[in-house]
C-alpha cells in the first residue's frame, strides 16, 4: 500500500509550466512510468528500481532490475496503491538481467505487459506477459517477441482499435548497433556504430501488433523526425535527436509522438497525421529532470490530461528513481505547454 500523491503548480502561463510535484510512491524506487485508464482508474506500470553491487557504466549497467510491480489510482487526486509483484525475471524463461522500461495494452479482456530485458547473449529484446486483469500476475511468453531488439516498448491504441507498437533507445538500449538490419557490434562502447554528426539520426521503430498482441503484426518500420523545415533531424542534434522512451497520444487527428533526447535530457515532441510518422519536431515537453535519465508516459483522464515521468528526488541517485504525475496542457493551436520542474 502507498502514501500520498500531491503538486503545486507554482505558474501557469501558456507556453511554459513550473511544475513541483511529489513522489507517487515511496515504499519501493520505481521509474519509466507507463500510465494507461483501464475499467475506469488509472494504473501505471513503471521500472522498479533497485540498489544493486554492479558498477555503473555508460551502458545503464547499473540500471540492474529484475521485477516490475504495478500501481493504481481510482483518480489523479488519490493515494496510488501497489499491487505488487506481478513479473519476476525468474519466471521469464528468456531474460538474464536488466529489466527496463515497459508499458501495458487491454484487448478483449486481456492484459499484455511489453517489457525490455537482455537475452542469454546480453542482446536486447522485447517481451510479452499476460494477465486477465490489469494487475497480474502476468504471465510471460517463453520467447521474446520475434525478431525484436532494444528496448523501451511503449503500445498505442488508435482509435479505429489498432494497436502500434514504438520501441527503441540509442547507446545502453543497444539500437545503433541495429543498423542493418542484424546485430552488428564494433566495440563493447555505446558509443560505437552511431552514425556521423551530419548523418540522418537513428530511427525509432513501430509496428502494428499481431491481432493475438504476442507478435510484431509486420516488419518492423523507420520513424522519420522532421525539423521544422522538412529535413531529417542529424544524429549530432542532440537537442533534437531521438534517444528512448517512445510514447504516443493523439488528441483530435493529430498524433503526438514523444521521446527522451537521452543526454540533453529532454522530454521532446513532433507531431504527424498518422501513426506512422513522419513526425514534425515542435519542442519540448518537459525539461531535464533530476538525475541523468528522462522517461515519461502521457494519458487523458476524463477530460484532463497528465504525463507521468520520474526523477531522484527520494534518492538523489540516477538509477534509484521516484515516479511524479503533473498537468499537461495543450494549447489551442496544437502544442504543447513546457513543464519545468522545479526543486523544493
Ligand atoms: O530504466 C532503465 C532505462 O532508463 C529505461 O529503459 C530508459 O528509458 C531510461 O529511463
Amino acid at each position: 500500500e502507498q502514501t500520498t500523491s500531491g503538486d503545486t503548480t507554482k505558474t501557469a502561463g501558456q507556453d511554459s509550466v513550473q511544475y513541483l510535484s511529489e513522489p507517487l510512491s515511496t515504499d519501493h524506487f520505481t521509474a519509466d512510468p507507463s500510465a494507461h485508464v483501464f475499467e475506469g482508474n488509472i494504473y501505471v506500470y513503471p521500472s522498479h528500481d533497485v540498489e544493486t553491487t554492479v558498477k555503473e557504466d555508460d551502458s545503464g549497467a547499473h540500471f540492474n532490475m529484475m521485477d516490475y510491480h504495478v500501481y493504481s489510482m481510482e483518480s489523479p487526486e488519490s493515494a496510488i496503491r501497489d499491487h505488487g509483484k506481478v513479473l519476476d525475471i525468474k519466471d521469464v524463461p528468456w531474460a538474464k538481467r536488466q529489466m527496463w522500461a515497459p508499458d501495458a495494452a487491454e484487448k478483449d479482456g486481456n492484459y499484455y505487459l511489453y517489457f525490455p530485458a537482455k537475452d542469454r547473449e546480453d542482446i536486447f529484446r522485447l517481451g510479452v506477459a499476460v494477465a486477465d486483469n490489469p494487475t497480474g500476475p502476468f504471465k510471460a511468453q517463453p520467447e521474446p517477441i520475434k525478431d525484436s531488439f532494444s528496448i523501451d516498448p511503449a503500445v498505442f491504441e488508435d482509435t479505429d482499435g489498432t494497436h502500434y507498437i514504438y520501441w527503441g533507445g540509442i547507446w545502453g538500449g543497444q539500437l545503433q548497433k541495429w543498423r542493418t538490419g542484424k546485430y552488428l557490434s564494433t566495440g563493447d562502447s555505446p558509443f560505437a556504430d552511431e552514425p556521423a554528426d551530419d548523418e540522418p539520426a537513428i530511427a525509432p521503430q513501430v509496428a502494428k501488433l499481431s491481432d493475438d498482441m504476442l507478435q510484431f503484426g509486420e516488419a518492423p518500420k523507420d520513424i522519420l523526425i522532421l525539423d521544422q523545415e522538412g529535413e531529417p533531424i542529424k544524429a549530432g542534434d542532440h537537442e533534437k535527436r531521438f534517444f528512448e522512451a517512445a510514447w504516443l497520444h493523439k488528441l483530435g487527428e493529430t498524433y503526438y509522438f514523444s521521446y527522451s533526447t537521452g543526454d540533453t535530457h529532454n522530454i521532446a515532441y513532433a507531431t504527424g497525421d498518422n501513426p506512422y510518422g513522419p513526425f514534425t519536431y515542435q519542442g519540448v515537453i518537459l525539461k531535464p529532470v533530476q538525475g541523468w535519465t528522462n522517461h515519461h508516459s502521457i494519458v487523458k483522464v476524463e477530460d484532463q490530461w497528465y504525463i507521468f515521468y520520474h526523477d531522484t528526488q527520494l534518492s538523489g541517485k540516477t538509477h534509484l528513481r521516484n515516479i511524479k504525475m503533473a498537468k499537461l496542457t495543450h494549447k489551442p493551436d496544437g502544442t504543447i505547454a513546457t513543464i519545468t520542474p522545479v526543486e523544493e
